[in-house]
This record gives structure tokens, C-alpha cells and sequence, in this order.
């Protein structure tokens, strides 16, 4: 019986385990046309956003002073995770009329 209950608590804390895995974003931007789409995302505390380039090549960034830096990028796509609430003014380095924001909530 010991032997059965362990497995059992194996087995819950196994499937919990893989239930706490991420299964893709919490928000999705599109860089395209020299514009983020949307603009302004919100994410709850823990929450992913991805930016994903997607320009014909234009080459962009996405940033947020002290918070994340993506590089700058022909293509491919950036996601970073919000662990603070607040309100996170991003930007494209390339072209800096290129912003957004990302509201994180508690
Ligand atoms: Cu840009």
C-alpha cells in the first residue's frame, strides 16, 4: 500500500507538473507595415507577450528600458515574461515613433 500511494503522488505531482507548463503566449504582436499590432497588450502577473517580426525583412527591435531587449531583427520573434505588475512603455530602437505599451495586472 505505501508502495502504491508513492506512486500515486509520483503520478499527480508528474501531471502537475506538465500542467504547469507554458502552451504558447498570453499575448501576440505582429511587427509589420513599421507598426506594432496592437499597440497596447494586457497580461496578467506572470504573463508572456511575443512580438513576432514579420516585415519582408525590415529590420526592428523591440525594448523596454532596464525590462528587455530584443535585438535588432529582419525576423523571427521575441517573447518576454512580466513578473511585476505595471504599465511597460516598449519601443522599436530602429524607429522611435515605433511604441506601445504592455499593462501587466496583479
Ligand atoms: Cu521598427
Amino acid at each position: 500500500m505505501r508502495i502504491r500511494w508513492g506512486v500515486a503522488a509520483f503520478a499527480m505531482l508528474a501531471a502537475t507538473s506538465c500542467a504547469g507548463f507554458p502552451t504558447g503566449p498570453d499575448a501576440e504582436i505582429v511587427v509589420r507595415d513599421v507598426h506594432f499590432a496592437p499597440v497596447d497588450v494586457t497580461v496578467p502577473v506572470g504573463g508572456t507577450v511575443r512580438w513576432t517580426f514579420d516585415d519582408g525583412g525590415v529590420l526592428h527591435h523591440v525594448g523596454s528600458e532596464g525590462e528587455f531587449d530584443s535585438g535588432i531583427t529582419p525576423d523571427g520573434s521575441f517573447e518576454h515574461t512580466f513578473t511585476t505588475p505595471g504599465v511597460y512603455e516598449y519601443h522599436c530602437s530602429v524607429h522611435r515613433y515605433m511604441t506601445g505599451t504592455v499593462t501587466v495586472t496583479g
